[in-house]
């Protein structure tokens, strides 16, 4: 199933949600804190703490579940976010690394439905635009591997979050993948790089490769205008270049290669 039908965003508080888990940002000791920590340890009851003391703390980007107690969830999966210290510390790697360990945390339990609230969103000073791109794309990815969880929910916790939330939704609804096939005399070298340059440029992910028949074969991920730019000038090609013809493709993107990988010749 495409993971954005598996993706819904809401507002309220988490420790009302009706999952079957929700993510609660933790610090690493595990031992309760303010914030969405503080209203889940409450909502739970005095067991989850007496069970989080058992767990031994949890490193910044990994994951530990527990029974949820009082709370209509069954489980609560304790997640560490980093502190934001202005991005050249691993932030959003190790912020990444939270959500995919919290949804391979929930297929574990066997989960089919799961709630995260903004993790590093408050007290740790993750920005709020980062965070949610950063939220939704792990999850898309992880979603394309995993059919379960079936269901993620992603809870904000005022109207300025879920207005961040939606826009970042969908923006990455409109990301497409195309993959062109360029004809003429296009083999040489500079074609590849310029037209990798290009990609750059534009914002695409993908990769460039010549192919058996003399063609180029080009794959590349990004928001739609961007791949109408980069379409309408393939046709011009690169210098010592001659482009015949082109033709385009255009598929759901692709999440295992998408937003990460860079262009690369082959
Ligand atoms: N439901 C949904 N979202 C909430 C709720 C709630 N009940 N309460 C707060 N938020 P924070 P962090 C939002 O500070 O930044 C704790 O003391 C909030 O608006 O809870 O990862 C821990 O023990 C914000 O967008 O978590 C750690 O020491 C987001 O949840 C430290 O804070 C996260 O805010 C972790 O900081």
């Amino acid at each position: 199933m495409n993971p954005f039908s598996r993706i819904q965003i809401e507002t309220g508080d988490i420790t009302q949600s009706d999952c079957d888990a929700i993510v609660n940002a933790a610090n690493t000791s595990l031992l309760g804190g303010g914030g969405v920590d503080g209203a889940i340890h409450k909502a739970a009851g005095p067991e989850l703490l007496a069970y989080c003391k058992t767990l031994g703390g949890c490193k910044t980007g990994e994951a530990k579940s527990s029974p949820g107690y009082n709370l209509k969830a069954r489980h609560v999966i304790h997640t560490v976010g980093p502190v934001w210290k202005g991005g050249g510390s691993n932030e959003n790697f190790l912020l990444e690394s939270c959500y995919r360990n919290s949804l391979l945390a929930a297929k574990e339990l066997s989960v089919k439905s799961i709630a995260f609230p903004g993790i590093s969103t408050g007290a740790y000073g993750f920005p709020m635009e980062a965070a949610a791109s950063i939220a939704l794309k792990s999850t898309l990815r992880t979603l394309f591997f995993n059919e379960i969880p079936q269901k993620v929910v992603f809870f904000c916790f005022d109207d300025k979050a879920r207005e961040i939330y939606d826009i970042t939704l969908d923006k990455l609804k409109a990301i497409q993948r195309a993959v062109f096939s360029i004809h003429g005399k296009v083999q040489g070298v500079f074609f590849r790089k310029f037209t990798q340059e290009k990609a750059h440029q534009l914002n695409l992910s993908g990769y460039v490769m010549n192919q058996k028949d003399g063609s180029v074969f080009c794959e590349a991920e990004g928001a739609e205008p961007d791949l109408e730019k980069f379409y309408e000038w393939l046709h011009t090609g690169s210098p010592g270049s001659n482009v015949d013809h082109v033709t385009i493709d255009r598929e759901d993107p692709v999440f295992y290669n998408g937003f990460e990988i860079r262009f690369l010749s082959r």
